[in-house]
């Protein structure tokens, strides 16, 4: 079947859908932390590689190629509502089409991940790379909102990367394991890091800003590889950022910071008063639901690799979460990290429907 056809096909089934239901606003509710009812669910990486649906429109299509294409991000968007009925939708896209836009040359290749080709190996390459004044490299991103939204009845979260992440991945050209390449520059010339960490958040907050025009309702950072840093130099290098970001929005619309490291860092997040907070899953919710104040929306934590345990085990520890946050307000169901690739969509569904199913 053509794309257009298929799009179509799609397109009609969740119209349809979207007309005959009202509006799920409860992530929205849980963000602003009046949430009376079951708690919402999402994931992170539920638009990806663990559903049938959308390997087979890897076989067609590379990633990138659907990355640009504004017809399959709402498609690939959508995947994951049609699928499970989760209560929010996350814009099918990747947090390193921003140093695409810095044309420092991204790939992704199958089985290794993302290859950034140029990357940046001192300060003085700072200068050179574009100053977000023109967004067109990104408009392939406002264009699939656009599509996106008459089709959707759940709220759409857009998202980027942290500064410090982004400047990870454009510094060591790929995913690293130990990130000494970062850590050298950021110890060894803090101030050329800062100049290069400004510019990524400088474009974080002009392509955040197009997403919240083109209509998204909530907004997700994420900060995958704060993990690496200390304490005090996520406060320097991290925080700051974030900071600045959500300060340099120009419409309020509710933020989310999600770290690998949020056990930790959570009461630093907390000081900068986010909507939201995406904690990992070594701590405990009800431990940090006391550290961090009752107006400021927690969102997790399941341990990613529980989906590949049983079903009954599933639905215990999805029940144990749930029992820990009974009656919390500003509670948000999501897994501590990214669904893997290769978790069965039966477990997936088992997850969705013990949460769905708490009325
Ligand atoms: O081969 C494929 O089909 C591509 C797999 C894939 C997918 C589906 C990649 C490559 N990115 C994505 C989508 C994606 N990435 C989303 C879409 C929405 C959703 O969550 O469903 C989002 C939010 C991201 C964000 C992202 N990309 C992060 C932050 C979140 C996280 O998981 O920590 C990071 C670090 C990336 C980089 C990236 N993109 C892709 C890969 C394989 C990687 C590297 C991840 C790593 O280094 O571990």
């Amino acid at each position: 079947m053509p794309l257009s056809d298929t799009l179509m096909t799609t397109h009609a089934n969740v119209s349809a859908k979207s007309h005959s239901h009202s509006f799920n606003d409860l992530l929205i509710r849980a963000l602003e932390c009046r949430n009376e009812s079951r708690p919402p669910v999402w994931l992170m990486r539920q638009a990806g590689r663990h559903l049938a649906s959308y390997r087979a429109l890897r076989q067609k299509y590379s990633f990138l190629e659907m990355c640009h294409h504004p017809d399959l991000i709402a498609e690939v968007t959508l995947l994951p509502i049609k699928a499970y009925s989760v209560d929010a939708a996350i814009l099918f896209s990747d947090i390193l089409v921003v140093p695409e836009a810095l044309q420092v040359g991204v790939r992704f290749e199958d089985q290794v991940g993302p290859i950034i080709e140029r990357p940046i190996t001192h300060t003085g390459e700072i200068a050179a790379l574009p100053e977000p004044h023109d967004l067109s490299a990104l408009s392939f991103v406002q264009e699939g909102i656009k599509r996106l939204k008459p089709q959707l009845n759940v709220p759409l979260i857009g998202f980027c990367g942290a500064p410090f992440t982004v400047a990870s991945y454009m510094i060591e050209g790929k995913t690293s394991r130990d990130f000494k390449k970062t850590k050298r520059w950021m110890l060894n010339d803090p101030k050329g890091f800062h100049q290069l960490l400004r510019k990524i958040a400088d474009w974080s907050i002009a392509y955040l800003n197009l997403q919240i025009d083109a209509g998204v309702e909530a907004l997700q950072i994420f900060d995958s590889w704060a993990n690496t840093l200390a304490y005090r130099q996520f406060q320097e290098f991290s925080l700051g950022y974030l900071d600045y970001i959500l300060k340099g929005l120009k419409t309020p619309v509710p933020v989310i910071l999600f770290c690998r490291g949020s056990s930790v860092f959570a009461p630093q997040l907390a000081s900068i008063q986010p909507r939201g907070i995406g904690l990992d899953w070594n701590c405990s919710l009800s431990y940090m639901r006391r550290l961090i104040p009752s107006s400021i929306a927690l969102q997790g934590n399941l341990d990613p690799d529980l989906l590949y345990a049983p079903l009954p085990k599933i639905k215990e520890e999805v029940n144990g979460l749930l029992d820990e946050m009974e009656g919390d307000k500003g509670f948000i169901f999501n897994l501590g990290h990214g669904i893997f690739p290769d978790v069965s969509e039966e477990a997936v569904r088992t997850l969705v429907e013990c949460i769905q199913s708490r009325g």
